[in-house]
């Protein structure tokens, strides 16, 4: 029988994307075949989120995104051949050419063909950005009622040898291997543990705790992606008057937490209702974390008039997309 591979949706379909400094057809931005990337994993990317608002369409904290694009180029030494602000106006460029009031944005910085082989540390720096409507990314009921989530044989990468503190293409293979793991174990996603057995992260979203109505996440100390959305989610509930420390814990302290929840632009704000068959607190979406994904929306949707500077606006005419496939 022959094989069937999971086709693109048609709604991730969209006519444009952004390459080398400008928006081309989607179907000719191609990485080549020998790029770096693509063999050893050599390249970062950011993983961003537009939303509309009642003032029109924003991306979400589109400053800090790019400025952590650059941070994870230097760590591994590529020079990225535009400033920040042509990369931001690419980001809202490509939104706007493919007609998209919301959606998730895709920067991805890879190598060329040139040298080959791992000594090559001169060949062309390029810089693409993908675009398309992106859903809830661990599923409506998720969001609702929480996740099935599994602590991970897979330890999260050591900084010894690999820059947890930069999004790189090649890392991302311990978070694929904790998560297809989880997931043929039939859970929703896994939460990697450091080397010391402290509690780091889950394959793509920070994670925080819930006990006696205080807030508790790994310290940037600890192997973990700084994430923007973990900054936010911070402000946002000291705002809200609630405490919220940055201290490292253990697997044990996480299972008899009143609530857990996941942090990311993908993810939003995602509880935790199950971690290795242990409920976690009602087993259910606690109140702590509904409080702050209520807030949370607010913020990306523009209806916090605290934040103006987190949100980046840019129009978009109801028939760009259509108008310029033509
Ligand atoms: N940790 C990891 C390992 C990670 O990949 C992400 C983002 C986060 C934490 C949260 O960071 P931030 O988005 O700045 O709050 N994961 C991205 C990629 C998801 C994917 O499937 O690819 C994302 O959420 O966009």
């Amino acid at each position: 029988m022959a094989a069937s591979f999971d086709p693109v949706p048609t709604e991730f379909q969209v006519p444009f994307a952004w390459l080398d400094g400008e928006c081309v057809p989607a179907a000719t931005a191609a990485v080549p075949l020998m790029s770096l990337t693509v063999h050893y994993g050599i390249g970062v990317f950011e993983g961003i989120r537009a939303y509309d608002g009642a003032d029109g369409p924003a991306v979400f904290r589109l400053r800090e995104h790019i400025a952590r694009l650059f941070r994870s180029a230097a760590l591994l030494r590529l020079e990225i051949p535009f400033a920040a602000a042509a990369i931001e106006r690419g980001c809202t460029d490509v939104l706007a050419r493919n007609g998209l009031r919301a959606g998730y944005l895709r920067p991805l910085v890879f190598v060329d063909d040139g040298k080959r082989g791992l000594g090559a540390s001169n060949n062309r720096i390029r810089v693409a950005i993908a675009t398309w409507p992106w859903g809830r990314y661990l599923g409506d009921e998720g969001v609702r009622n929480g996740i099935r989530a599994q602590v991970s044989t897979f330890a999260r990468m050591s900084p010894r040898s690999f820059v947890p503190k930069g999004k790189v293409c090649g890392q991302y293979v311990n978070s694929v291997l904790a998560k297809r793991t989880a997931a043929a174990a039939g859970f929703d996603e896994a939460i990697l543990l450091d080397d010391d057995g402290c509690v780091a992260e889950a394959t793509g979203e920070n994670l925080f705790l819930v006990r006696d109505g205080a807030l508790c996440t790994p310290p940037p100390s600890q192997p973990i992606l700084d994430g923007i959305t973990r900054a936010s989610v911070i402000e946002l509930a000291r705002e809200l008057g609630l405490a919220v420390r940055e201290e490292r814990f253990a697997r044990d302290t996480l299972l008899l937490a009143d609530e857990v929840f996941l942090t990311g632009t993908a993810a939003e704000i995602t509880p935790v209702r199950e971690i290795d068959g242990h409920r976690i607190g009602g087993g259910t979406r606690g109140p702590v974390t509904e409080r702050l994904q209520k807030v949370y929306l607010d913020a990306v949707h523009g209806r916090l008039p605290s934040r103006p500077e987190w949100r980046t606006r840019y129009d978009v005419r109801s028939d760009a997309a259509e108008r310029s496939a033509r």
